[in-house]
């Protein structure tokens, strides 16, 4: 695609991202404009380390406590690779964001929650930490692409916003939104993808203890570039799933339809477990490239975590699970 300072294991990759056969490449060019093609320049000659941190009001809360419970089972990730290499498709369908998404202004940063819960509110985010217990863990990251990481996530247990939220008896998912303003996110011009980034999970699902929404990462605040202020994790699931700068939770009783399904929904589903017998239509999902090392590596049920979240799936057996 664009990008002139590829390496040369990039190219196969770039070949699979979710969007390449589905859009006209003539289109995402057009509609990217300059803003994405001086991302990707800029990037290529190693990013100077983001300001980010520093200017941000929650950086005197980091580093967090490491929860023990959670290790990535493989070494880390360097920070630098992790932050980037991105998907963030708000601001270019391609790896090279990193220097784009500073234009995403992270304070003031509203959150609202809203549909089945006792009480709709709307709560600034420095608010929302302070009623929250953070805490670092290790997760290891599948993206449907079939690249990897192992990164420590700082942030807190979805399922204590769960209990904050106080969601009605009938709210069966839980869904999730990202910002949207196409005057600082370009991909946002681009009227074929249907913005917002949207995701949801069951509530079963948000209150299983993986669920964990990030705020933080090598304990420092949250970079733009994956997600700040505030992005999911879900670590047996792909990272398509792993919805960034949210600002809002929607309690419903109806089953969303999110970003990438509602894109190709012969490609992309509602649960998104990773699992490596089932191929993605266009490429198969048996390993996955560690972004360390390079080397690949065999890609494990749930992402490894099948003994922890085994259980939410069993009387769910007609459902595409793995998509
Ligand atoms: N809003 C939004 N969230 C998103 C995406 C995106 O394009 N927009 N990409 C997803 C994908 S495909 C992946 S793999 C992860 C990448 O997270 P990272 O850049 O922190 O590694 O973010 C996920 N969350
Ligand atoms: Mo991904």
């Amino acid at each position: 695609m664009l990008i002139k300072f590829k390496k040369r294991w990039e190219l196969s990759e770039n070949a699979i991202t979710p969007e390449a056969i589905y859009t006209d490449r003539r289109q995402i060019l057009k509609a990217m404009g300059l803003a994405g093609v001086a991302g990707a320049a800029l990037a290529g000659f190693g990013n100077p380390a983001f300001a980010a941190a520093s200017e941000d009001p929650s950086a005197s809360l980091y580093p967090v406590a490491r929860n023990a419970a959670y290790e990535g089972g493989r070494p880390l990730t360097p920070e630098k690779l992790a932050t980037t290499y991105n998907n963030f498709y708000e601001f270019g369908s391609h790896k090279s964001i990193s220097e784009a998404a500073q234009a995403l202004k992270i304070r003031p940063w509203s959150v609202k929650i809203d549909g089945l819960v006792e009480e709709e509110m709307d709560i600034d985010v420095d608010d929302l930490l302070s009623k929250m217990q953070l805490e670092e863990r290790i997760y290891r990251h599948r993206c449907v692409e079939a690249w990897s990481m192992v990164v420590p996530w700082s942030g807190f247990a979805l399922k204590d916003l769960v209990a904050f939220a106080k969601p009605k008896s009938n709210a069966k998912y839980l869904v999730m939104e990202t910002f949207q303003d196409s005057s600082i996110a370009p991909g946002q011009k681009q009227f074929w993808y249907p913005w917002p980034y949207r995701e949801g999970l069951t509530i079963e699902e948000a209150t299983h203890d993986l669920s964990f929404i990030v705020t933080g990462l090598y304990g420092k605040p949250l970079p733009k570039q994956n997600g700040a202020p505030l992005r999911l994790a879900v670590p047996w699931k792909y990272g398509f799933k792993q919805i960034k700068s949210i600002v809002r939770f929607h309690f419903t009783d109806e089953r969303p339809i999110s970003f990438w399904e509602k894109l190709n929904d012969k490609e992309y589903g509602f649960w998104a477990n990773v699992n490596p017998e089932v191929r993605h239509p266009r490429w198969s999902q048996a390993t996955e490239r560690d972004l360390r090392t390079g080397d690949r590596i065999p890609t494990q049920i749930y992402n490894g975590y099948e003994e922890e979240v085994a259980s939410l799936y069993k009387d769910l057996g007609r459902e595409r699970l793995f998509m």
